[in-house]
């Protein structure tokens, strides 16, 4: 009986997804405003008003697009090695990617996160989860590079995260996956009651940004999907919304989608500190990576962690509440007032808003509906302060605009609906090309939206653009929201698959954006602050060369003496100290990728010689008029030869 509902659910959602399929075979183009192209045009030599940053998805990485115009300004690596500029090849880079399983050079990143003050994006740090080895990674927005990566354990899937508090106090990260904790052998048809859910608290430095892991919390062993955090009044709280409270182990597009309500779970942070300094906590073994980066030698170092500050929500009253919420929900948003908390119930066509002050009110009445696994089950007809109803299928995710309307995306129906904070009315919808997940607003998951324009991160793109064999580039499309009506602007395609985003002014970053590293500030150990200082030195085996580029050679540019069987350690540093004038470096032979130098900058470039001769290096960075005869050479001799160890550049050396 069990099976052939299953099935029954099966075909109804395969009929609605083939109308949706059918539905999109025309090449459409709706509501697109008269003037659009005057609207997203920017001028040669103008630049864009907004940031937009888009995680890469199963890329890893993030990207940074201009709006209006949709251009593509950089590629940000994370958590994949990225061969355009060594990030993940060359030695200072690899420890970024140490994780308790080794290292791991790729993951699923899906949630850009600008950190915050008074609610407010603050431009100095961007956070970004990586789902499938759980981590958050933190990036300078000074640099638009990676700065640290801390692992997340007792977790399988870090998915509801990196979002964040008002104050950046923490970045979260809710398990999608629930395991065994601590992990364990065992039989996963044991899953229900057995397998727990943690949501992990990771602390933030309010100077210079660096991560811990605040503390966890152990959670029914439920899917925790998304996540955002209160402000203003609610500014204590974050929510996670959850699927699975069925606790189905397999199938579970049939087995999870039984119950009529799943939750989104309140958790009270400051509660948590106060149980934590309490004693109300425990220590769990956990063992952990934490990576970052010396700012002063560009480095990244490992440190291991071994234990985690773990607290049961039995043993801290307060911590914890549920609300139903229809019908496995998806994501879960705070409106800019801190006010309302909108989930996106995925199989649901009502949209059903859960009041902050409800919430409070029926925790203080102790207006509960049972519990689950202990934690209180708040009543829903008391939490919930507005339902709105025929609002579209297959919401996910919300924004808004700061003046009380919620844009929310629908996926199955492909569209952008915007509604009414206040009559809880759907007053406007656009189609949008095709099955959109996220969208973003400017500042629009924040106290202060700047709202002129949308995002649809959209998941189907076919016949969009010219084809390109079986891959085709995921599709966003800009919408503008500045009027009443939604108007379409835009279509871009974006790199690896963008699932959230965030956007902000660009003047509230361009001008902190760093332009070199100052050279006299570099304690890189291997760094030649001169040609003076360039040398080749042997220890047993390795052979460490200190070399520096400068427009338009390096120095040494010949080197002799090197062995077969030897580790040669190139160490350049870029000598310049001009804006946009770095160097490459590669070496015929080498099994990582070039490195990519900034002025001021030392990178190290691991080369192990398999055979004897003379190998060409060159800069791989078209950086003067000169450029092609940046190059050089090294000999490589036989291992028992005696070739003496010798290094120069035209008259400079030995
Ligand atoms: Cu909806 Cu990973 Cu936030 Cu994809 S997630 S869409
Ligand atoms: Cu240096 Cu090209």
């Amino acid at each position: 009986m069990r099976m052939k509902q299953g099935l029954m659910v099966l075909g109804a959602l395969a009929v609605v997804v083939a109308g949706v399929v059918a539905a999109q075979g025309a090449r459409t183009a709706a509501r697109v405003a008269n003037d659009a192209a005057a609207r997203v045009f920017v001028a040669p030599g103008e630049h864009d008003a907004y940031y937009a940053f888009m995680s890469g998805g199963f890329n890893g990485q993030m990207s940074v697009v201009g709006l209006p115009s949709g251009r593509t300004i950089k590629t940000i690596p994370v958590f994949s090695q990225f061969g355009e500029n060594g990030y993940g090849y060359s030695e200072e880079t690899k420890a970024m990617f140490n994780t308790s399983h080794g290292p791991v050079y790729w993951d699923d990143a899906h949630h850009p996160e600008l950190s915050m003050t008074d609610g407010s994006p603050d431009g100095r740090w961007i956070f970004i989860n990586g789902n499938n080895t759980p981590r958050i990674a933190r990036i300078d927005l000074a640099a638009f590079e990676t700065r640290e990566i801390i692992e997340i354990p007792n977790t399988g899937g870090n998915h509801a995260s990196p979002f964040t508090t008002s104050n950046s106090e923490y970045v979260v990260a809710g398990t999608r996956f629930s395991v065994p904790v601590p992990q364990t052998d065992m039989a996963i048809a044991d899953y229900a009651g057995n397998f727990k859910g943690m949501l992990t608290f990771v602390s933030v430095d309010p100077d210079d940004g660096e991560m811990a892991i605040g503390f966890q919390i152990l959670m029914p062993g439920f899917d925790y999907d998304l996540a955002h955090c209160g402000k203003g009044p609610s500014a204590d709280w974050c929510f996670f919304s959850s699927y699975n409270s069925e606790e189905a182990h397999t199938l579970l597009e049939v087995n999870a989608s039984q119950n009529d309500k799943d939750f989104v779970a309140a958790v009270n942070w400051r509660r948590a500190e106060q149980c934590v300094a309490e004693g109300l906590s425990s220590q769990m073994p956990a063992y952990y990576a934490h990576n970052l980066v010396d700012e002063r030698t560009h480095t990244a170092n490992t440190t291991w962690h071994d234990s985690v500050t773990v607290i049961d929500p039995l043993s801290c009253e307060g911590l914890v509440y549920f609300m139903p919420t229809p019908k496995s929900p998806h994501g879960v948003d705070v409106d800019p007032t801190g006010e309302y908390i909108v989930p996106g119930g995925k199989l649901s066509a009502t949209i059903a808003v859960h009041g902050y002050s409800n919430m409070i009110a029926a925790i203080e009445a102790e207006d509960f509906d049972g519990d689950s696994y202990g934690i209180p089950i708040l009543n829903f007809d008391s939490t919930v302060v507005g339902q709105v109803e025929r609002a579209c299928l297959g919401p996910l995710h919300s924004e808004f605009d700061g003046k009380g309307h919620v844009y929310t995306s629908c996926f199955l129906t492909s569209e952008v609906i915007k509604w009414s904070l206040d009559s809880f009315e759907v007053v406007d919808r656009i189609p949008v090309y095709y099955s959109i997940g996220h969208l973003m607003i400017p500042q629009g998951d924040s106290a202060t939206p700047d709202a002129t324009y949308l995002v649809a991160l959209n998941k189907i793109t076919k016949d969009r653009y010219l084809p390109t064999g079986p891959e085709l580039a995921h599709s966003a499309q800009l919408i503008d929201i500045s009027g009443n009506t939604m108007q379409m602007l835009l279509d871009f395609p974006t790199l690896g698959e963008p699932h959230y985003a965030q956007g902000i002014a660009a003047e509230k970053l361009a001008e902190n954006s760093i332009r070199i590293y100052d050279l006299a500030a570099n304690e890189h150990p291997y760094v030649a602050k001169s040609e003076e200082e360039t040398r080749v030195e042997r220890d047993g085996t390795d052979v460490h060369v200190y070399m520096t580029s400068i427009r338009s050679h390096f120095a040494p540019d010949l080197i002799e003496g090197v062995k077969v069987g030897d580790t040669v350690y190139f160490h350049v540093t870029n000598l310049e100290q001009d804006w946009d004038v770095p160097h490459g470096f590669a070496v015929q032979g080498m099994a990582d990728a070039n490195i990519l130098i900034m002025p001021g900058q030392t990178l190290t470039a691991k080369w192990t010689p398999t055979k004897e001769g003379v190998f060409p290096f060159y800069c791989t960075d078209f950086c003067s008029a000169l450029h092609q005869e940046m190059q050089g050479y090294v000999r490589v001799s036989a291992a028992d030869a005696d070739t003496p160890l010798l290094w120069s550049v035209g008259s400079v050396g030995n």
